[in-house]
């Protein structure tokens, strides 16, 4: 019999990467999806991966409640992945009680389904690197306190402690990954790396000609989506659930990533940047950088993807898209 997964968020960029793994590693995998007037569902990057016939959709939001409990009953998985969030953020300042909403109580709702309907399925909340903010240490771990700047870090910290809070009362076996960026071909637009490397495709084809970002000097440390997802899978094949930290180890700023990506395709990056006011954020997170020490020593994970490496393939895939 194969292992039964539910991923919320399949839609979104890890949720197409996670369902590729759960595939191959011979899982039925049940995505949890939003349906919308524009397309009943928008299954783009399962389509890009060629995997939007094996993933079998359920129609469902992290707003209801009582459709969760449905979904627990129905599928009745032997993991579930809470990827689902409103997870770009800047828009958290335009938008926090929507944000509050579903980044923070969804996690609630998707507790409640799985204690009430199916509480020995394994557990995996999608918890982030912006909950240390204001970092109170250089290299942030599982025992760096938090201190978040915005009200995406604010509601995912919520997320993450209820995560905690389930597994030391009702003994769920819910484990928080506290994930750095990651990113890859799919990523949103949104995000600065995908931004950046679609305008340096734009620029280098003659269909656009400047690029503007915000703050430059803002350093993340950036690993790609496709290794992360499978120290997600590798957390809930541990006995016990815990805590950890995915991360390079490593920092870079904005400005530099920027820089590889102009250089990949010829181009210098002075010729074509912008720094435009309005992008900066009304608190921002200057630096990021996680120790993976916990993952590499309990799960065996480590980041196999360079920067330069996931940058190069994100400019090409761009550029592919576009021409
Ligand atoms: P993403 O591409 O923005 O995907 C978010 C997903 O959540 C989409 O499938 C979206 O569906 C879905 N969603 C939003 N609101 C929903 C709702 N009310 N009900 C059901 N689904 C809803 O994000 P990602 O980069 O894959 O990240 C996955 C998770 O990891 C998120 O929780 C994010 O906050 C967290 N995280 C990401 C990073 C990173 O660097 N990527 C780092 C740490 C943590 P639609 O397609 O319908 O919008
Ligand atoms: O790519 P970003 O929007 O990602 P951010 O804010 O770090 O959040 C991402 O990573 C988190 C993990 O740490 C996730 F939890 C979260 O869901 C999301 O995936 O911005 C990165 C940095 C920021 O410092 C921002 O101020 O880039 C800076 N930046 C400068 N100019 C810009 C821009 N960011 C965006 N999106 N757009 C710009 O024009």
């Amino acid at each position: 019999m194969s292992k039964k997964a539910l991923v919320t968020g399949i839609t979104g960029q890890d949720g197409a990467y996670l369902a590729q793994l759960l595939l191959s590693k011979g899982y039925e995998v049940h995505g949890l999806a939003r349906r919308s007037s524009t397309s009943d569902v928008n299954l783009t990057r399962l389509n890009w991966l060629g995997i939007e016939k094996d993933v079998r959709i359920v129609d469902g939001n992290l707003l209801d409640l009582s459709g969760l409990i449905r979904t627990m009953r129905d599928v009745k998985p032997d993991e579930v992945y809470n990827l689902a969030a409103q997870s770009f953020v800047k828009s958290s300042w335009q938008q926090p009680i929507l944000t509050g909403e579903v980044t923070a109580l969804g996690v609630t709702n998707i507790l409640e389904a799985v204690r009430l309907e199916k509480p020995d399925a394994r557990f995996y909340q999608a918890s982030s690197s912006e909950m240390y903010g204001l970092i109170q240490e250089d290299m942030q771990s599982e025992t760096t306190p938090f201190y978040p700047r915005s009200p995406y870090a604010v509601a995912k910290l919520y997320g993450h402690w209820l995560t905690v809070n389930y597994r030391e009362s009702f003994g769920l076996h819910a484990s928080s990954g506290i994930l750095f960026n990651h990113e890859s071909p799919l990523r949103g637009i949104e995000f600065v790396t995908r931004k950046v490397t679609d305008s340096v495709a734009r620029i280098k084809l003659g269909i656009a000609n400047e690029l503007r970002l915000g703050n430059i000097d803002a350093k993340r440390d950036w690993g790609h989506s496709k290794d992360y997802v499978e120290a997600m899978w590798l957390m809930l094949q541990q006995d016990e659930a815990d805590d950890y930290v995915v991360a390079t180890g490593l920092t870079t700023t904005v400005r530099d990533m920027c820089r590889i990506a102009f250089e990949h395709v010829g181009l210098a990056m002075d010729d074509h940047l912008v720094i435009d006011p309005d992008l900066f954020r009304p608190a921002e997170v200057d630096v990021l950088l996680g120790n993976p020490t916990k993952a590499k020593e309990k799960l065996g994970w480590q980041a196999k993807t360079s920067l330069e490496e996931m940058i190069t393939e994100m400019v090409d895939a761009d550029l592919k898209r576009l021409g």
